[in-house]
């Protein structure tokens, strides 16, 4: 209350409704530690509904995180540690960015995934060393979402029994009560998912209730639990509570009284923590002793499996061998040609088995987007060793769930689909680049050259819309070289999300004895094929499957004396990310007669092609055809380049 007032702003309501039950989970069940937040077997907390931040910050700093009372009353403000909703990364114990309601839930599905899957792989009857619970508290925002369907039924089929969520059911969201908007059984919704449903009713208050559903949660390890509880929003506050008064703005200083006076707590005092609380609520030596307990076992298990232990290590730590990328093929332009996709299957297979913490799957269009790994089958109830995950149609958890597993640790995963159903996952992709984590998206059916699917699955604007999300590295690679260097660099990257947007259609490979090394690709964009002259008639800029028309525009352009530089720019942000002094070099700026080509929105090129440039683009939903007669019929063709080529250099004239 005295933060969310201090603040002016923020959520008092639902923190104060869920004190008992956190309070319940962070004192009697939940395994942390303080010390080390980043202790690899502690369970796992998500505060789905991550506008009651100032929940977990309290929880945080009474049990021993490094966040002080000082950090508290920086709520919501410049630089702090406590920001508006939990921010990973920025606050000591908080595991997983929340706020866009319905999020949470799904990441806590990944990183239960994530447990099982190392379990299975790690654990010996007598030495678990993977062995803990994934928590969430999510309220009725959460499972409003469509995104709680899509979590719960990948987690009730998988059985993903030590993944347990406290649904806060109090009735209250942003607009009044519940029911102008909602009526739906939320434990017979659950049941029908296959989860085990404890509804405690109104024992929001109840301590060793709450205390036992937790424990029964913990029993039942074939299925998840959801545990619901009736709660009041703001309880005690004696004119807010139960109204959605309490949700969005604080209580106010004379209702704090109140409240204060409620719960016998010296009204006038701001911030306190009596000196008895803080000890009993300090985890520190109950999260040393677990730690030191897990690390006993851990060195049982060196004695007894040095092997399997070195291999557990490798999963956390994730150091590329060398030779790593060995058995990755290299096209010659004499192979057939190849689409992007297929090379995404080859270089997935051939980089497996030196990776085995590598896992990933795709959106029920594994046939399509080519993501098996072969060795391995799918992710299972009872065969959690599986690599391949079997996301079903759903992907919005694929790619929450995908976050979720790598916020866990210990893996890395490649989610997949078609670039155009990105839509369906576009929050859960952009926590991922608010969170940098360095999930790997394999995108396939890039363009209007998928062909005959037509207008609804022709990506149009997702070039441009993931090139505007910072933090993305968008890479489209012209050819199967191109592709092979593209998961190089996903893999290499560390810092953040690589998605590889990949072609349906088979292209010709380009012969790098002609044209430059595909290796270009680390620098985002680089000089394909070089004027003859001291400085080019004319550049022409293009992505993927278009490089091949701007090559054969080229040739021609030469045959008529316009001597012409091509650069094939498979990634905006690698380019940007270059020296001033190579990028002016593939991009002379004296040199303005610039076309870019690519089937996609033009939103965007003017940053390459400068405001004499041109852009042949896809300003438009594309149709259904054949893929050649579309780049036909929307000019993306050597004809139009040349003309486009022409035309600029006759007007100039
Ligand atoms: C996807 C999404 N839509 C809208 C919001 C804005 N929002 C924040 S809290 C909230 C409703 C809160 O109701 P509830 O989930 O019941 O939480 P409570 O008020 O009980 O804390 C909304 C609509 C959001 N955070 N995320």
């Amino acid at each position: 209350m005295d933060a969310v007032q201090k603040a002016n702003s923020g959520h008092p309501g639902t923190p104060m409704a869920l004190a008992p039950a956190a309070f319940v989970l962070w004192n009697r069940h939940l395994i942390y530690n303080p010390s080390n937040p980043k202790w690899f077997n502690r369970d796992r907390f998500v505060l789905s509904c991550g506008h009651a931040s100032m929940l977990q910050y309290a929880l945080l700093h009474l049990t021993g995180y490094d966040l002080s009372l000082e950090d508290i009353k920086q709520f919501r403000q410049w630089e702090s540690k406590t920001p508006g909703h939990p921010e990973y990364s920025l606050t000591p114990g908080i595991e997983v960015t929340t706020g866009p309601l319905g999020q949470g839930i799904m990441n806590a599905v990944g990183m239960a995934i994530a447990e099982a899957h190392l379990a299975a792989i790690f654990n010996k009857e007598e030495e678990k060393v993977i062995d803990h619970y994934t928590y969430a508290f999510c309220s009725d925002g959460d499972l409003m979402e469509g995104a709680s369907h899509e979590a719960a039924s990948v987690a009730g089929h998988l059985g993903l029994g030590k993944l347990i969520c406290l649904y806060d059911d109090n009735h209250i969201t942003i607009e009044g009560n519940t029911s102008i908007s909602y009526s739906d059984n939320v434990a017979g919704r659950f049941e029908g998912y296959n989860w085990q449903v404890i509804n405690l009713g109104d024992k929001a208050n109840d301590i060793e209730a709450i205390s036992d559903a937790f424990s029964k949660a913990k029993e039942e390890t074939t299925k998840p639990t959801l545990i619901i509880l009736r709660t009041h929003i703001a309880y005690g506050s004696p004119n807010k509570h139960d109204t959605s008064a309490a949700h969005g703005s604080p209580l106010g200083e004379d209702e704090i009284k109140l409240t204060k006076k409620f719960y016998q707590w010296p009204e006038d005092e701001k911030f306190l923590v009596p000196d008895d609380v803080k000890s009993f609520m300090d985890n520190r030596n109950e999260g040393r002793d677990a730690e030191m307990n897990w690390n006993y076992h851990l060195n049982n298990y060196k004695e007894k499996y040095p092997e399997e232990f070195k291999l557990l290590n490798q999963y956390i730590n994730q150091e590329l061998p060398s030779g790593w990328d060995n058995k990755i093929p290299e096209y010659k332009s004499t192979d057939a040609p190849k689409a992007t996709r297929s090379v995404s299957a080859d270089v997935i297979n051939a980089i497996e088995s030196q990776l085995p913490w590598l896992m990933g799957g795709s959106g029920d269009l594994e046939p399509s987007t080519e993501t098996i790994i072969k060795s391995s089958k799918y992710f299972e109830k009872n065969s959690y060793q599986n690599r391949n995950m079997a996301w079903g149609i759903r992907e919005h958890v694929m790619c929450a769930a995908s976050s979720g597993i790598t916020l866990h640790g210990g893996l890395r995963i490649f989610a997949a689909t078609f670039f155009v159903f990105t839509d369906y996952a576009r929050p859960a992709i952009r926590l991922a680049c608010i969170m940098k984590l360095p999930v790997i998206y394999v995108m396939t059916h890039d363009s209007i050259g998928l062909g005959e699917d037509g207008t609804t699955h022709q990506p149009i604007e997702h070039l441009a819309s993931f090139r505007a999300m910072p933090g993305m590295t968008l890479i489209r690679p012209a050819d199967a070289n191109e592709a092979a260097y593209a998961w190089r660099a996903a893999i290499e990257n560390k810092n953040g999300p690589v998605m590889l947007v990949l072609t349906r259609q088979k292209l010709s490979i380009i012969d790098r004895n002609k044209y430059a090394a595909a290796e270009g690709v680390y620098k985002g964009a680089y000089i394909l094929l070089n004027e003859k002259k001291s400085s080019p008639d004319i550049i022409l800029i293009a992505t993927g499957s278009e490089v091949e028309l701007a090559l054969q525009a080229a040739e021609k352009l030469e045959e008529q004396n316009i001597d012409t530089r091509v650069i094939s720019m498979p990634s905006w942000e690698l380019f940007r990310s270059q020296p001033e002094a190579y990028r002016s070099v593939v991009l002379p700026p004296a040199s303005k007669k610039r076309i870019a080509i690519e089937a996609g929105s033009s939103f965007g090129w003017h940053e390459w092609i400068g405001d004499e440039g041109k852009m042949i683009g896809v300003d438009h939903f594309g149709s259904s055809a054949p893929y050649k007669e579309l780049y036909n019929h929307y000019g993306l063709t050597v004809d139009h380049i040349l003309a486009t080529a022409k035309g600029m250099i006759l007007k100039n004239k």
